[in-house]
């Protein structure tokens, strides 16, 4: 146990699941304040809870809040997060300490949330989309945290992907040289988050919980010290054209780097101009990729065991 157990509360029922057992999964909070306009985040985020419920599991969201990690947030706690939006600031790794030491708030990214769920002993953990390599990489050297974390934090991801707003070809090379086992579920492709295909392959595909669980299992038992990434394509019925959203993510990419936006802000920035872009209807299909992942997630936990 980390001494960062110290700064941890876990909540009353996922404490009570972990005890006994059952299954556990995690969400982040980076989602619900910066990712998606309040109040359809705070409602996105009660709903997944549920469908985690509906699914045999229990939901733990995560964040900081009061200097404290919190495996499990009330629903005044995620009122909170989501009505504040983006003056709660976004913590990844190395935000952690400050965010504490000064008793602040923090939305956890892929990279936090993996880090608390980790201390708490939570195994699965359900999101959108992760951070990875970006475009312009090369020059920028504008690589997410949240590629590091998973190749040293033993926690399994589940995504629909990554947008490309990255560069996808790149991510996935990072992630083999890490050690990062990328497994498509039901795909032979990592999914783009808005469509179902990128063009660039996984180093496996599974096609059952069981069998995510399983290859999890091997990773332990094999002493192996990071996680794995799971991409599970957006439903077919809520998936978009893709010259519609690779538009919107060409512009968006074109106006970073013509206002020179740089370091933790590039994320953000981005999403929120793709979002725009695209109106109403991104919105409601990263909400229902969420649900997806949040199912697989709550099922997979459970074949863990
Ligand atoms: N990508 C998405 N949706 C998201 C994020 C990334 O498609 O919500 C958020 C996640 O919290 C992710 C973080 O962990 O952004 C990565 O930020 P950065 O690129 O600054 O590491
Ligand atoms: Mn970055």
């Amino acid at each position: 146990m980390s001494e960062l157990n110290n700064y941890l509360d876990i909540a009353p029922e996922v404490a009570a699941a972990l005890a006994a057992g059952k299954p556990v999964v995690a969400l982040e909070s980076t989602i619900i304040s910066h990712g998606m306009p309040y109040p359809q985040n705070v409602e996105t985020a009660l709903e997944v809870e549920r469908v985690i419920r509906e699914n045999g599991a229990t939901p733990a969201t995560i964040a900081v809040i009061g200097g404290r990690c919190k495996a499990g947030l009330s629903a005044e706690e995620i009122e909170y997060l989501g009505s504040r939006g983006m003056e709660i600031t976004k913590a990844s790794r190395r935000d952690l300490p400050v965010i504490i030491a000064r008793g602040g708030d923090g939305a956890t990214t892929v990279t936090t949330t993996m880090m608390i769920a980790q201390m708490a002993g939570i195994k699965v953990f359900a999101t959108g989309g992760i951070g990875g390599v970006h475009r312009g990489a090369e020059t920028t050297m504008d690589i997410s945290a949240d590629l590091e974390e998973l190749a040293q934090t033993p926690v399994m991801v589940i995504c629909a992907g990554a947008k490309s707003i990255l560069d996808i070809g790149l991510t996935l090379e990072y992630l083999e040289t890490k050690g990062v086992p990328v497994i498509g579920y039901g795909t032979d492709e990592l999914p783009a988050f808005y469509t179902r295909s990128s063009g660039f392959g996984v180093d496996a595909r599974a096609d059952s919980p069981e069998e995510l669980a399983a290859i999890f299992k091997a990773q332990r038992a094999l002493g192996c010290k990071g996680g794995m990434l799971v991409g599970n394509p957006i439903p077919e019925e809520y998936s978009m054209p893709a010259d519609v959203i690779n538009a919107a993510i060409d512009q968006a990419v074109r106006e970073a780097a013509e206002q020179g936006v740089h370091g933790k802000l590039v994320t953000p920035f981005l999403l929120a101009r793709v979002k725009e872009l695209t109106g109403g209807d991104s919105l409601d299909s990263n909400i229902q990729l969420v649900y997806n992942n949040a199912r697989l997630a709550a099922k997979t936990a459970a074949a863990i065991g």
